[in-house]
């Protein structure tokens, strides 16, 4: 339910922004939050803080030409949606998947706003990409994409200014090629413009295990604040990107197995516990399907084309692929099968009908905004390590990664006490990420 005037602003985005659906409910999802605030804060209503959160701050769309290697011409488009620069400079990552369009852009740059707030860290949010698929591109076809959408948003972005990342079809070597061609067109060795570059020129230690592990850190914390572990339980994690990969990773490390991992061809269950170095192998040298995994692990792993990972029994579900791939009836599915927690590493994994489920038999409910900040905070500390020429070590670095994902564990329950809703991860991160943006929005005046 929304609180009178936030039905109104509400009313007003989808008047606005017709036809970009995550983008109505990743705001939907904030305003429900919210309410509680405005009674304590009437200054955040009469400066139209909230109104003025909705609308991006400066909104680009462009044209991306490239060759491919058939010497054919393609044209893709581009976006960056710089959204809110309150707190630092907009930070975010690129996401090249061919369901892109404005209303992705803007739902995940919405979300980033209040992820980086509730990073403590100096970062604002924005979030851009393009429609381009790079499955079953070559590696120049790759590399000349990324130059092109490069010569385009250069203008726009800098380490003061707007500082992508990576995301869905966007890893390490994507962001080689568009540091590489940033250098070129500005003669700048400018570091702190992009982050998730690779170790051996300006890349940070952690920042490619980051959001999984990050999102490990955080279900440890959950489980822990139910006097609970790791220890014993059966994980599922969907995908099997950055995310998924560094998740698995880290909670095997912390005690779990997970038994489950996906793509978007089907999923793998695996009863001993996933093969790491076989998924990594399998995923990220050869960029194979699942399949591949489950033909090479040999009798101990099933591929079940098409279906959904959700039906595999678990205690802990951890959605690292997607938005929205975890439906209300997969929710029934869960709770039915004895999920205690859900860590979302991906964003708005979880349907609203989903969330009202795992609320109402009291799943402990990690949100993206909060369980998968881990990235983009370890994006700030590669940012830091750029601007002081530094470089900190790998176990330096995940302790920071840690405390972090501790303070935003915490801060999130003592929000969701304080407003009279405890054991809400969703409120607390919503309240606690919304009111840091506002309260540096009111005092730089009408920004
Ligand atoms: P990757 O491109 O590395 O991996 C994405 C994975 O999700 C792949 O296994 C992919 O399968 C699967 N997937 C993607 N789209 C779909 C779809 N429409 N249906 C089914 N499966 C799909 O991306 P990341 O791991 O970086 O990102 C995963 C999620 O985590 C995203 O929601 C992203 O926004 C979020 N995230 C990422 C961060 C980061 O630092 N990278 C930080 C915070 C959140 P296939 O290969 O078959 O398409
Ligand atoms: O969704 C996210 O937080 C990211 N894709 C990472 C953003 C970043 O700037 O590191």
């Amino acid at each position: 339910m929304l609180h009178e005037r936030l039905s109104e602003i509400y009313d007003n985005v989808l008047r606005r922004n017709p036809g970009e659906i995550e983008f109505h409910q990743a705001v939907r999802e904030v305003l429900e939050s919210i309410g509680p605030v405005l009674g304590k804060h009437p200054e955040y209503a009469e400066s139209k803080i909230i109104e003025r959160i909705c609308e991006p701050e400066r909104q680009i769309i462009f044209r991306v030409p490239w060759e491919d290697d058939r010497g054919e011409v393609q044209i893709n488009r581009g976006f960056r949606v710089e959204f809110n620069s309150a707190l630092g400079p907009y930070k975010g990552g690129l996401r090249f998947h061919p369901s892109v369009y404005l209303g992705i852009v803007k739902f995940l740059g919405f979300e980033q706003i209040f992820k980086n707030s509730l990073t403590g860290l100096p970062i604002g949010g924005g979030k851009g990409g393009s429609d381009f698929d790079p499955k079953g591109r070559s590696r120049h076809e790759i590399m000349r994409f990324c130059q092109s959408f490069m010569t385009e948003i250069y203008r726009h972005i800098g380490e003061y200014t707007d500082v992508p990342a990576g995301d869905i079809g966007v890893g390490q070597r994507e962001i080689g090629y568009l540091f590489g061609q940033y250098k070129r067109i500005t003669n700048r060795y400018e570091s702190g413009v992009i982050t998730g570059k690779g170790l051996s020129y300006g890349g940070a230690q952690v920042r490619t295990e980051a959001t999984g592990y990050g999102c490990a850190f955080f279900v440890d914390e959950m489980l822990k604040a139910r006097g609970t572990s790791f220890e014993g339980k059966r994980v599922v994690v969907s995908g099997s990107g950055n995310v998924a990969v560094y998740t698995i990773e880290k909670v095997q490390q912390l005690g779990g197995t997970v038994i489950a991992c996906s793509d978007s061809s089907g999923y793998v269950v695996d009863d001993k516990g996933i093969d790491l170095a076989l998924l990594k192998q399998v995923k990220q040298v050869e960029r194979r399907r699942m399949a591949t995994y489950a033909e090479r692990r040999g009798g101990n792993a099933t591929f079940v084309p098409g279906a959904s990972v959700w039906e595999v029994p678990c205690e802990v579900a951890m959605p690292s692929a997607t938005q929205n791939e975890i439906t209300g009836r997969d929710a029934e599915t869960l709770v039915r099968n004895g999920c205690i927690a859900v860590g979302e590493g991906a964003n708005m994994p979880t349907t609203p009908e989903g969330i009202r489920i795992f609320e109402e038999v009291g799943v402990a409910f990690g949100p993206g905004k909060a369980a998968n900040a881990g990235g983009v905070a370890t994006s700030a500390l590669e940012m830091q390590q750029n601007a002081s020429r530094d470089s900190w070590t790998f176990e330096f670095s995940e302790s920071r990664l840690r405390q972090i994902m501790r303070d935003i564990h915490a801060r999130c329950l003592q929000t969701a006490d304080e407003y009279g809703m405890p054991g809400d991860y969703v409120a607390g991160a919503n309240i606690d990420g919304f009111k840091r943006v506002a309260d540096a929005m009111l005092a730089l005046g009408l920004i």
